[in-house]
């Protein structure tokens, strides 16, 4: 290995002093292409750093309650005269910041998908109601209607991971980015980490492949930097990032209010919340922990704490993270220039392996362990925000699972009730069941109507529904 491959051997030591050296049992079975692939992958892996997540992971104690825990200060859904009026102003600033072009939007779709079970990035799933356009095209509409509202150009970003980058960027081709600028819609890939045993040991799924992970959404602050896509920003006239999950189908992208509230209080990170749903609910929350912002993961919030009540009997800790942020450019720069890296969690999997024999094994438990780092740990570093409550019916409906609760079907119906409340605010009669779901299919396109104050404009309140509206 010496003389053949002497760039590596810095890596390979690496890998020796880390206890990992049985990633080369296979050495001598391995043809010479599979040994550049091994070769390959361990130099992309920082195994000093495996060591120490595992070991931290490991020793982390049990989730426990915190008594240093406070609700944060939200702005709340307007309903007095005085709070529409500041959420009215705030619409104009973010007006005018998309107008002069400012504003990008990120939208991190790495992830594996694994719970989905699709085959494919999760963005080119189908999803609308009736004519079952992808979770992509549907953002891509909200872009295109966007800009042509302001009569902007937004440019998007779009963070994919390398197991599924080249699907998501043909997607994209295959469907001439829907009615986008090709120029304006830029990709870039997140890093991988390796998947690690209940032991710490480096897995492999053949005899010269490790099995690598995308290394979580944090992963686009690494990123951002290292793919040259910040200077691209900044080239462009970016000031701020409007980010968001690809999972989202609500997702209300580039909000002038949200836009609007995050620049009038020269916020760093802004969150958008809604209310939890129920303690249980998998979302994050947004607390102060010793009068410092963060957010505490579902996994890793303790059940005293999720539970706890105000004397009214409502959750003390309720602000549910919907993952849509602002991030100043700025700040960024300024976070970079402090040199610190976003903190990995561990999460434990079921993932098949090759075991030492060199047999492929389907696991029947959990296994494993895969490490992502956590865009909202950015938080640590925040001295500004705003955290901006939103009605969940609006604008939370992620996919999550293919069944069941956050699945197409829920998002889906989602999609259908907010149309059927916007026609019905018209005028238009659409009748719903017993648990307030539209009786019917109901498909606006943003480039249609974006919210029900355009859709008033174009619709006729003498309009009859027969069960079926495609607009
Ligand atoms: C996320 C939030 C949770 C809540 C919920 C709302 C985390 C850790 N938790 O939970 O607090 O807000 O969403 O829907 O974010 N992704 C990547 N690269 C990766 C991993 C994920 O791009 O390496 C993307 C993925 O494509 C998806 C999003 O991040 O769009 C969320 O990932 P998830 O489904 O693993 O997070 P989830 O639902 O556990």
């Amino acid at each position: 290995m010496e003389k053949e491959y002497p760039g590596y051997l810095r890596h390979v030591k690496n890998a020796f002093e880390a206890g990992q050296i049985h990633i080369f049992r296979w050495w001598n079975e391995i043809t010479a292409s599979e040994k550049k692939n091994l070769l390959d992958q361990v130099s992309t892996i920082d195994f000093g750093l495996i060591k120490k997540v595992f070991n931290d992971a490991v020793l982390k104690p049990a989730r426990t309650s915190r008594d240093n825990l406070t609700p944060p200060p939200i702005i709340t859904f307007p309903k007095k005269d005085a709070e529409k009026e500041m959420a009215h102003k705030a619409k104009l600033t973010g007006e005018i910041s998309l107008q002069k072009g400012e504003i990008a939007i990120l939208t991190v779709a790495g992830g594996d998908g694994t719970r989905l079970g699709i085959n494919g990035p999760k963005g080119t799933f189908l999803i609308t109601p009736i004519t079952r356009k992808s979770i992509f095209q549907l953002h891509a509409e909200k872009i295109v209607a966007a800009q042509k509202r302001y009569n902007t150009r937004i440019p998007w970003y779009i963070m994919t991971s390398k197991s599924n980058d080249s699907a998501t960027q043909n997607f994209f081709k295959v469907h001439n980015f829907f009615g986008l600028n090709s120029h304006q819609v830029c990709f870039f890939t997140q890093d991988m980490v390796p998947v690690v045993d209940l032991q710490g040991n480096v897995m492999m799924d053949s005899k010269s492949n490790i099995i690598m992970s995308p290394n979580g959404h944090g992963g686009a602050l690494m990123a951002l930097k290292e793919k040259n896509v910040l200077n691209d920003m900044k080239r462009r006239g970016i000031k701020n990032i409007f980010y968001h999950q690809v999972d989202n189908i609500l997702v209300k992208i580039a909000d002038p209010v949200f836009i609007g509230h995050h620049m009038r209080n020269s916020s760093e990170v802004s969150l958008k919340i809604v209310k939890k749903c129920d303690p249980e609910e998998k979302v994050g929350i947004v607390v102060y922990i010793d009068g410092n912002l963060h957010m505490i993961e579902y996994s890793e919030l303790s059940r005293k704490d999720m539970y706890e009540k105000n004397e009214n009997g409502t959750l003390k800790y309720h602000a549910g993270n919907i993952a849509v942020h602002m991030i100043n450019i700025d700040f960024l720069e300024k976070v970079y220039q402090s040199g610190e890296s976003l903190p990995y969690h561990a999460a434990i999997k079921k993932v098949p392996y090759l075991d030492e024999d060199g047999n492929v094994i389907d696991p029947k438990q959990n296994n494993a362990i895969k490490f992502e780092s956590f865009i909202f740990d950015i938080l640590k570093y925040v001295k500004k925000s705003v955290i901006m409550e939103v009605l969940r019916e609006d604008e939370f409906s992620p996919i999550k699972n293919m069944e069941g609760e956050n699945s197409p079907e829920t998002s889906r119906q989602d999609m259908v009730n907010q149309f059927g409340r916007w026609l019905r605010n018209i005028g238009v009669s659409i009748p719903v069941d017993v648990r307030g779901n539209v009786i019917g299919l109901i498909e606006i396109s943003p480039c249609f109507a974006m919210d029900e104050e355009e859709l008033k404009n174009k619709v006729d309140k003498q309009l009859q529904f027969n069960g079926k509206l495609l607009l």
